[in-house]
């Protein structure tokens, strides 16, 4: 008896040692998605027809780990094709499943259902979007959004981040917000710019407590340059479209382009405060040619006192605008409600004289 309690105490320690380095158990996700015909308040002053992923814009989360294996299914509930590039996997044995029509699968077609089968074989910030008409769909239509794979082994930095907020930036053309299959072409005027859809003052803010360490992905979800400036902090930039760089470094304005992606981590050190966030391409924060609009938020730190004059004294604040609770809860598919938009009353009485 007492040569086995010898033993196995020094044998518990070593299977603990064991299984801290063991790689998490891999496991497979079934997520559903749709896509379909709603309209989007991006403005007060601006309804847009869009393709929406499960009904929103941006499109639900995805979270998943570095090895999962995703099974999506795809229903088209809209009245043109498209398809879904996951941007960012590598696609390793599962090429068909790129989502690019015509090259590796024919369009889902109106009412048709597609399942895409793939691994999570690289870990980071990736996002998916339609691959059919981009210009359109991708450009003014909203059909993106985030995928986040989270990696096997995260940097000491990054296992201090303990708030994500997610900007996906896109632009808007007031003159083709009515008639799908329109617009986007070097001939059309973008007049509306947005973070998660929606330009100020239907952004929101960005809720901080002293201490909290911040990441920031932001991604060129559609066709422009933007050039994000945080007021108030510097961020130290350590992964571009997903990679982690050799050398990580600092500023407070970070540049891209359609389809990058710069993950932005900072410490939240001000006891209190608002610190304006806002893009520096400074057309991009009007709204049908007027200021103020556009993505622009406002980092507001708990406690703060408020003031009468403040723009957003009596804000509706919604915590999941930009994901920062949907990216608590785990892995899998999350919605977004509040980033859903409405069915048009016209689409029923349109379908209803189709089948008449
Ligand atoms: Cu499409």
């Amino acid at each position: 008896m007492r040569m086995s309690r010898i033993l196995f105490v020094p044998l518990v320690a070593l299977l603990t040692w064991l299984m801290a380095g063991t790689p998490v158990q891999a496991q497979t996700l079934e997520m559903n998605m749709t896509i379909d015909e709603v309209e989007l308040a991006v403005a007060p002053d601006l309804k847009y027809k869009v393709f929406a992923f499960n009904g929103q814009v941006p499109g639900p989360l995805i979270h998943a780990r570095e090895g999962d294996d995703l099974v999506i299914n795809v229903k088209n509930n809209t009245s043109l094709s498209h398809t879904i590039h996951w941007h960012g996997f590598h696609q390793t044995n599962s090429w068909r499943m790129d989502g690019v029509p015509d090259i590796t699968q024919p369009g889902i077609k109106p009412g048709e259902t597609f399942t895409y089968k793939f691994k999570a074989d690289r870990p980071g910030t990736l996002w998916y979007h339609c691959h059919v008409n981009v210009n359109e769909h991708v450009g003014i239509r909203g059909m993106w959004g985030p995928a986040i794979i989270d990696p096997a082994n995260p940097t000491d930095l990054e296992k201090k981040v303990n708030r994500e907020v997610l900007m996906m930036f896109s632009t808007w053309e007031s003159a083709n917000a009515e008639k799908y299959g329109t617009g986007s072409t070097p001939y059309d005027v973008e007049d509306y710019f947005s973070v998660n859809g929606r330009s100020f003052p239907y952004t929101q803010p960005i809720r901080l407590k002293t201490g909290d360490v911040v990441r920031v992905r932001v991604f060129g979800a559609g066709g422009a340059i933007h050039s994000m400036h945080i007021h108030g902090h510097d961020w130290t930039v350590t992964h571009k479209d997903g990679l982690p760089l050799a050398s990580p470094y600092m500023s407070e304005t970070v540049l891209f382009g359609p389809g990058e992606r710069y993950d932005l981590i900072y410490n939240a050190n001000h006891k209190e405060g608002r610190f304006i966030f806002h893009d520096h391409v400074d057309k991009h924060v009007t709204a049908r040619g007027k200021h103020p609009g556009g993505p622009i938020t406002v980092q507001e730190y708990e406690g703060t006192p408020m003031d009468d004059w403040y723009v957003w004294k009596n804000k509706d604040f919604d915590p999941d605008f930009f994901y920062t609770e949907s990216m608590k809860k785990g892995y899998g598919l999350f919605e977004q409600p509040k980033l859903r938009g409405t069915k048009p009353a016209t689409q029923e009485r349109g379908h209803r004289s189709n089948a008449g």
